[in-house]
């Protein structure tokens, strides 16, 4: 066993037993979302994935170790710390390691720690993608470099338009990652169901994604998957009023000159005032629908491989 991790005890039994697992990040507990919404987010989504037959295994990086599966407390703890606990993508895992410093793991991290314990499938809200501007920033997310080398499947809501989602797609696409749409050709926009982007296949069910990925593990592709899984019509926001708050915050956040991985956590935290807290409770739910999705997907895939 890696020398590195930790893991609950819920999860080292999944693991001994051969369960279904489904990762989940903490930057989105940490950064993602004001205290207390954000633990009780957390804390239903793993509910939810138990609900929906697999274990929820919620990833973090604390006193020096790799932890896969986290308490109460430790869920508390991220949420109630926020900003204090560094936001930390790959590149930062041995550094924090080394000198035992507290990480919320972005999906880029998350995703290689899940894959360390053989952890296939992982529930998100939102990846990182290409930043509007990135010609001149060359802000690109560290989760799109990820999803090319690590072979987890990645269920998200989309993107949302602070990124630029052509360029996003066109950068998954050089690297060789497969986009899938669950039920939809159009790639979903995070908070409203639909962008002007098409995914690459469009998939109808949990069993034919599961297939399709164990086919990818089994051809040795390397790399992930992403599944974009639009936000139920009962909480998704009119395209207008959700547009006009992400420009009128990335207004703002230029004016203030915030930069680098400050913005991701700044435009969602601004865009939430803008709406009122609409913007927060539609996050909140699409979290909820993905965390249902990849369960199910991890079932499936389980099946197939028997592992
Ligand atoms: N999108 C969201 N909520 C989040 C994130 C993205 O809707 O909390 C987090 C995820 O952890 C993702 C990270 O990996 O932001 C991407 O940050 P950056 O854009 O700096 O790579
Ligand atoms: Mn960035």
């Amino acid at each position: 066993m890696n020398k590195y991790i930790e893991y609950s005890k819920e999860i080292k039994d999944a693991l001994d037993n051969n369960l279904p697992i489904v990762a989940l990040e903490s930057t989105i507990i940490s950064h993602g979302m004001p205290y207390p919404e954000n633990v009780k987010t957390a804390l239903e989504c793993e509910k939810i994935v138990r609900d929906s037959g697999s274990i929820p295994a919620t990833i973090a990086i604390l006193n020096g170790k790799l932890k896969i599966g986290l308490s109460i407390d430790e869920i508390d703890f991220l949420g109630k710390q926020g900003h204090k606990i560094i936001k930390t993508s790959r590149r930062d895992i041995a550094y924090n390691v080394t000198n035992k410093i507290d990480s919320a793991t972005t999906v880029s991290a998350t995703m290689y720690i899940a894959s360390l314990a053989n952890i296939k499938v992982f529930a998100t809200g939102g990846v990182g993608g290409v930043h509007r501007g990135a010609e001149t920033t060359f802000d690109i997310s560290a989760d799109l470099e990820e999803l090319a080398e690590t072979p987890v499947l990645v269920v998200c809501a989309g993107a949302k338009s602070i990124l630029d989602l052509g360029l996003t797609l066109e950068y998954l696409e050089t690297k060789g990652v497969p986009v899938v749409g669950y039920g939809t050709n159009i790639l979903p926009a995070f908070y409203s169901r639909e962008s002007d982007f098409f995914v690459n296949f469009k998939i109808d069910t949990p069993k034919e994604i599961a297939s399709v990925f164990n086919t990818q593990l089994e051809l040795n592709l390397r790399g992930g998957m992403l599944v974009t899984n639009p936000i139920s019509k009962e909480y998704s926001m009119d395209k207008d009023i959700i547009n006009k708050a992400i420009n009128d915050a990335m207004i703002e956040m230029n004016n203030l000159g915030i930069k680098g991985k400050e913005t991701t956590p700044y435009l969602l935290a601004k865009i939430a005032e803008l709406t009122k807290g609409d913007s927060l409770k539609s996050n909140i739910q699409l979290v909820y629908s993905n965390c249902k999705l990849a369960s199910k997907i991890s079932v499936n895939l389980h099946l197939i491989r028997g592992n």
